[in-house]
């Protein structure tokens, strides 16, 4: 008896262990997908924050609710009228109450998920009035980036190859970029989207957007970055062989570090210096 306690509190204390090792590691890229993660990406936006909100609230209890519903009918349907019990089974074919109550019942809920759920389709429509607008235009396979109230800001954004992942600098295989996005926290970010060749999709989780780039065509979204940070997307728009290797990444800064920036990027990206370091063959066949 003795043995088996110490062997119980062996395994819940490696347990343990296991468990505060593997969250303290995952704690620094809180703003990145984790590995066995649940549910949403922690909010940065207020999009996000009513997207969280409807989802895990609302629907999840709605969902939680009917599922529990459904099986007690179940198995209280397989007992009550099972064979044995009914050896003449019934031969009702209508009852108007019933019938009434099932499709009444339904439509109130859809009304209770479809008012809040319009009301936040608009809300993520498009802002009224943005203080400043950024062009995102999609390519195979990599992002293309235009500060459109900053001249000569605008500049390609690649994958860094697996094999030069510097994770000592806090990069992450398939989510960093050579060329970060900067963007202000507290701003309103107009978001025009667009597509140069096949259709992606621009998404960044803890922002709350996903908005399809279709070439020939000017999609919008917006967004307004709640707190400083380090923020991944990817394209999620099946776009060919490397739709997998053109991730996102934001780098949410105070209004006066994002000024500081933009001092450096003009100079930085002035030349229109639009090397492509990373293009391989395949995004040169690709692009054509
Ligand atoms: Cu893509």
């Amino acid at each position: 008896m003795k043995k088996t306690h110490f062997w119980i509190t062996n395994l819940f204390m490696s347990l343990l262990v296991l468990v505060s090792s593997l969250s303290s590691a995952l704690a620094d890229i809180s703003n990145a997908p984790k590995p066995t993660q649940l549910g949403l990406q922690d909010a940065a936006s207020p999009q996000m924050e009513r997207i969280s909100w409807f989802h895990d609230t609302l629907l999840m209890w709605i969902i939680i609710l009917i599922v529990i519903f459904v099986t007690v009918l179940l198995i209280y349907v397989c007992i009550r009228f099972r064979k044995k019990r009914n050896p003449e089974p019934s031969k009702t074919t209508h009852n108007v109450t019933l019938e009434i109550l099932w499709t009444a019942i339904p439509v109130v809920i859809l009304l209770i998920i479809a008012i809040p759920s319009f009301k936040m389709l608009y809300y993520l429509d498009r802002v009224e009035e943005p203080e400043m607008t950024i062009k995102v235009t999609g390519y195979q396979w990599y992002w293309g980036y235009e500060y459109q109230d900053h001249e000569g800001v605008e500049f390609l954004s690649y994958m860094i190859p697996e094999e030069e992942v510097d994770e000592s600098k806090g990069q992450i295989r398939l989510l960093s970029t050579d060329n970060p996005v900067v963007l202000p926290i507290d701003t309103n970010i107009q978001i025009l989207i667009t597509s140069a060749d096949v259709i992606h999709a621009f998404t960044i989780p803890a922002f709350g957007f996903k908005k399809d780039a279709v070439p020939g065509r000017m999609n919008e979204t917006w967004v307004r970055i709640d707190k400083p940070g380090v923020y991944y997307g990817q394209c999620s728009q099946i776009c060919g062989i490397k739709h997998a290797y053109m991730p996102i990444e934001v780098h949410a800064v105070t209004k006066p570090e994002f000024e500081q920036w933009l001092v450096e990027a003009k100079a930085k990206f002035a030349l229109n210096n639009q090397q492509r370091p990373y293009e391989t063959a395949f995004n040169s066949i690709g692009a054509q």
